[in-house]
């Protein structure tokens, strides 16, 4: 499968390790090793994304102004072919090939309260470096991905149209999902808001979507698919979602799930290190609303999924998505809980730089 693909690149298959890399739930990735040299290669979901190529223009639109205006910062773009092409459609989809960066590496899960800052630091690093970007130049590669409205009304649909003993087996979860709605209300307000600006937005700010250098300081940010125009509360929030807790998204103890506040501390102290010249006061006002939509946002959308019988994220087991919505709904219920708490070191946070 992998032979037309890597002979693009002028790499031998029957002289490449290949093993499967990373745990994303929409893309495929691998690692392939030639010789001295190391790649990452990825199948692009295109039942996601639609339009692949408008990711591999992203890439070089970005590339081409931070070569420009901050040639020392490290970007990674996919390699070419040897025909100068960014991507390979073949039969079995649309590939990319990225080089494996030496010396760097990546994490699944962010076991001190320091990775998440150097995460955190990245994520806006990028946001900020990005800021005189025409924004306009950028293509919706998933076009309304973080529009919660839209996620609200897709998850009402399937109310009416989903799996009616699944929805009938989720009534006290759809009750949460509804008892919770103001987020979008507030959403719908951050939309009409002039003091909230649409800046180069990573919208999947994972841990493992960081590089790390051997002694722990991150590098940049990878899995560039879903940059796009966005709101600082997508990339804030979902590292929220993903750090704060010493679990997953995949835990099935609900107990086992808390927020962890020197985590809290650590990613608001990253990400305004290089973000606090750019966000108004309004937005800075909404800092630890940005952990309640992305965590309300990721509930809605696998409670949504299981609903709809899992054509979106799959399941490994029967029930797996409904599983994960009420692991965030815990974790959004978490998170509300300690709002008081986390606005104050939001607060002191502030004040300290
Ligand atoms: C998907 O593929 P992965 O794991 O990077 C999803 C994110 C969700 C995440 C939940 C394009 O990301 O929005 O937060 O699963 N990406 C897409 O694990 O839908
Ligand atoms: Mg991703």
């Amino acid at each position: 499968m992998f032979s037309p693909i890597l002979e693009a690149y002028g790499l031998p298959e029957d002289k490449c390790t290949i093993r499967p890399f990373g745990t994303g739930l929409i893309n495929h990735t691998w690692k392939v090793s030639y010789g001295a040299a190391s790649y990452i290669l990825q199948r692009i979901n295109d039942a996601v994304f639609h339009h692949p190529s408008l990711i591999a223009e992203n890439m070089e639109s970005l590339a081409v102004y931070l070569q420009t205006h901050h040639p020392e910062y490290l970007f990674v773009k996919p390699l070419n072919t040897r025909d100068g092409r960014n991507l390979v459609h073949s039969q079995e989809g649309y590939f990319r090939l990225v080089p494996f960066i030496t010396g760097s590496h990546t994490i699944d899960v962010v076991s001190a309260a320091d990775q998440a800052y150097q995460a955190a630091r990245q994520f806006g690093k990028f946001t900020s470096l990005l800021a005189g970007f025409p924004i306009g130049h950028l293509h919706l590669t998933l076009p309304d991905f973080h529009n919660l409205s839209l996620r609200y009304r897709q998850f009402e649909d399937a109310l009416q149209h989903g799996n009616p003993a699944r929805i009938a087996a989720t009534a006290d979860q759809i009750d949460v999902l509804r008892h919770f709605r103001g987020i979008v209300h507030t959403f719908e307000d951050i939309r009409h808001h002039s003091g909230f600006r649409l800046r180069v937005t990573h919208h999947d700010t994972k841990i493992s979507n960081v590089l790390f250098d051997d002694s722990g300081h991150g590098l940049c940010v990878i899995d560039l698919d879903t940059v796009m125009p966005g709101y600082f509360i997508s990339d804030l929030g979902d590292m929220m979602r993903t750090y704060l807790s010493p679990v997953s998204e995949e835990e099935k103890d609900m107990e086992l799930i808390s927020i962890r506040d020197e985590y809290f501390r650590a990613i608001v102290r990253g990400y305004l290190s290089e973000m606090k010249e750019e966000l108004s006061a309004a937005e800075m006002d909404h800092i630890v609303y940005a952990g309640k939509f992305m965590i309300y946002m990721q509930a809605l959308r696998f409670l949504t999924d299981h609903l709809n019988d899992d054509r979106y994220y799959g399941a490994k087991y029967e029930g797996h998505n409904f599983v994960r919505a009420v692991n965030q709904l815990t974790l959004l219920q978490r998170l509300t809980e300690k709002e008081p708490i986390l606005n104050k070191m939001v607060q002191e946070s502030i004040y300290s730089f």
